[in-house]
């Protein structure tokens, strides 16, 4: 099969759908939108670990132009949010423009046609003029590199892959990791697991959860009136963007929040041996705060063992620690995260010179305002490099792309372009804007190793160190004079 569309996005998670929407808004019909699942919502349909949730408040994680009055809770479980896009796709009638079980496996520009040539894993081809990579940051699961990993014989699994019919009744389960997932899953784990080894190789910071149903009544108040639900939106937003200047310039503004976490891992634990093991020794932000009300209380229970003596190998039918002890598991999950530093696989997107992006990257991805990369026409990303956030919600930057892509496709049209290409000072120079300010951040300097920090060049390809405002800024026009346009 070969298809032809003017624009094609790779991807239905929340960046997908919600460019998707923006396109429609703006009466054009003439794009596809291709996902290697067999359902939309990206991250939040593939993600499907017991407990499950985001750790952003609903109201602000969702999209400004596609808001849900209906949350149930004042933070979201993955149940919700998934069928909150559904809903969306229903009713915007974008299902038409979705195809699912799509695995884009190659795309390479072809500088004479001025367009791109996909090919999916099946072997259909696609052509397109402008190509949008919509796949998030955090999708390729990250298997840790301990000796005998593949040598094991009972039954492993990612966080990011949990067997539906994964059951722990009886059995003897061991977990490799403490970060944002596994702190999730790990209550639930618990409760069913005859016994439980977790090994931590670094304490995270750890704040309680304020989460609470909303109550019918308020719901009905968002629905009914919408001010209300801008207000709290807005109320949100501001609460967290002001948390920027204690990861950018001044960490001893996280004080007040350090010391709430430590009284939670104080009231939560009762031995101080495991208080001792559970506290972190960098600064907070360094790695993602997170916010549990029962992850803690997992320790204190006795078939739950915390080992903080490194991992030397794995066995067939368990782990062994740096001093020889031996832990026999029948299970073995890994909560070992994504990587986040290399988001495009080796071998899939090629430009002008056919050059491999991957390859481009290999010291690190770039892309100017996380979007174009110099020498792949055509070529933009939602999600791209230095756009997550360790203090807001996400969906903020995911808009200002959009709001830039949309700029772009429409300037073209105007114009007549049939290519634009970033032009190498331009991306330089922003590398370099984003350097200055990440260099000294509570991320970089922090004192903990971390997703955010490239393996190989150290830089930190992951994280927009301004504010979501700024960032918005920056993306209400396209700015061509960034780019080489034909
Ligand atoms: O992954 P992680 P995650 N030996 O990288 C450990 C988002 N998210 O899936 O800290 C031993 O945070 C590693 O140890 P260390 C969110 O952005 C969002 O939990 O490197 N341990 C760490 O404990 C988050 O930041 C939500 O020393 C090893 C763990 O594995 C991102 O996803 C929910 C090891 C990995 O933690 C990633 O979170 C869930 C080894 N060889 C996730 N290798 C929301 O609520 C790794 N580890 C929105």
């Amino acid at each position: 099969m070969s298809t032809q569309k003017p624009i094609i996005i790779i991807g239905a998670g929340f960046a997908g759908i919600g460019l998707g929407l923006k396109l429609k808004d703006k009466g054009r019909d003439d794009f596809l939108i291709l996902d290697a699942e067999a359902g939309v919502g990206g991250t939040w349909w593939v993600n499907r670990y017991p407990g499950c949730a985001c750790d952003v408040q609903s109201h602000l994680y969702s999209l400004s132009f596609a808001p849900n009055p209906d949350w149930t809770r004042h933070f979201p479980s993955r149940e919700e949010i998934q069928a909150h896009l559904e809903r969306v796709v229903d009713d915007k009638k974008l299902t038409d423009h979705i195809l699912l079980n799509t695995r884009v496996t190659e795309a390479r520009w072809d500088d004479q046609q001025k367009q791109w040539s996909l090919t999916t894993s099946i072997g259909d081809q696609f052509t397109c003029q402008v190509l949008i990579g919509a796949v998030g940051g955090l999708a390729k699961p990250a298997k840790p590199n301990i000796d005998g990993l593949e040598s094991f014989q009972g039954r492993m699994v990612h966080s990011q892959a949990w067997p539906e019919d994964l059951d722990l009744t009886g059995q003897r389960v061991a977990v490799i990791g403490t970060g944002a997932s596994a702190i999730q899953f790990l209550p639930h784990v618990a409760r069913q697991a005859k016994s439980l080894t977790v090994f931590q190789r670094t304490p995270n910071w750890v704040l309680p959860k304020p989460d609470r149903p909303i109550p019918e009544g308020l719901r009905k108040a968002y629905r009914y009136f919408p001010p209300l639900r801008y207000l709290t939106r807005l109320g949100l937003f501001l609460l967290l963007e002001t948390r920027l200047p204690a990861f950018t310039r001044w960490p001893n503004l996280s004080f007040f929040h350090r010391r709430k976490a430590l009284r939670h891992l104080h009231s939560q634990v009762h031995d101080p041996k495991l208080v001792e093991q559970l506290t972190p020794r960098y600064q907070m932000g360094c790695k993602r705060v997170l916010m549990s009300n029962d992850y803690y209380p997992i320790f204190n229970q006795t078939h739950v063992n915390l080992i903080t003596v490194p991992i030397e190998a794995i066995e067939q039918d368990g782990l062994r620690d740096r001093d020889g002890v031996r832990y026999r598991a029948d299970v073995l999950i890994l909560g070992t995260g994504f990587e986040a530093t290399s988001p495009i696989p080796a071998g899939m997107i090629y430009g002008k010179q056919g050059q491999d992006l991957a390859e481009q990257w290999h010291e690190g991805p770039e892309a100017y305002k996380g979007s174009t990369v110099s020498g792949f026409p055509n070529f933009f990303m939602l999600m791209g490099p230095n756009t997550a956030l360790g203090h807001n919600s996400v969906l903020l930057m995911i808009e200002g792309q959009i709001h830039y892509i949309i700029d772009a496709l429409s300037t073209m049209r105007q114009r007549g372009w049939r290519s634009v290409e970033l032009t190498e000072p331009a991306q330089t120079a922003w590398s370099e804007f984003l350097d200055k300010t990440l260099e000294n951040s509570v991320w970089n300097a922090g004192g903990c190793s971390s997703w955010y920090l490239h393996p190989i060049s150290g830089r930190n390809t992951t994280l927009w160190p301004y504010t979501t405002i700024r960032f918005k800024r920056l993306t209400r026009r396209f700015d061509s004079s960034a780019y080489r346009c034909e």
